[in-house]
């Protein structure tokens, strides 16, 4: 089953987001498999964001994902890579449409709230960077008859 990589950024943890982005994931029916709060290292922020290591924001970014908490996590579901990138919106939360996360509680593409792994070899690297196998667990929702034909 596909699995893709989420994190809520610190705006998000610090707005008291965290509740209502885990509740769009489990209402839509993708499946979480890893969960954890902590305090980013920098290294692993600097690894995590190398695609973008040239741009002129960099900096500011790492700064901004080790100032405070986020929240990793880990969901599954069929095609749940490109559909968490829909429930997140655009990168820059004026353009993204209401009824997305962004789009729903953002002003500021420094300020997104929430980042989601953009392909399924993407989401790959980011869960191996932030998860040990042991921190995923997998698990049959009894729900699943009802979600999937
Ligand atoms: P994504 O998060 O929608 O995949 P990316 O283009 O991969 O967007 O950028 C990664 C993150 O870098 C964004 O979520 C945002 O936090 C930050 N970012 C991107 N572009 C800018 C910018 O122009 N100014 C400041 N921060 C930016
Ligand atoms: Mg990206």
């Amino acid at each position: 089953m596909e699995r893709t990589f989420i994190m809520i950024k610190p705006d998000g943890v610090q707005r008291g987001l965290v509740g209502e982005v885990i509740g769009r994931f489990e209402a839509k029916g993708f499946t979480l498999v890893g969960l954890k709060l902590m305090s980013v290292p920098q290294e692993l922020a600097e690894e995590h964001y190398d695609v973008h290591k040239e741009r002129p924001f960099f900096g500011s970014l790492v700064e901004f994902i080790c100032s405070s908490p986020v929240v990793a996590m880990v969901w599954e579901g069929d095609g749940v890579v490109t559909s968490a990138r829909k429930l997140i919106g655009a990168t820059n939360p004026l353009s993204a449409e209401p009824g997305t996360i962004r789009g729903d509680f953002g002003v500021s593409v420094g300020r997104n709230l929430i980042h989601g792994s953009d392909a399924i070899e993407t989401a790959k690297r980011e869960i191996d960077l932030w998860f040990n196998e042991k921190e995923l667990s997998s698990w049959e929702p009894t729900l699943k008859t009802w979600l999937y034909e």
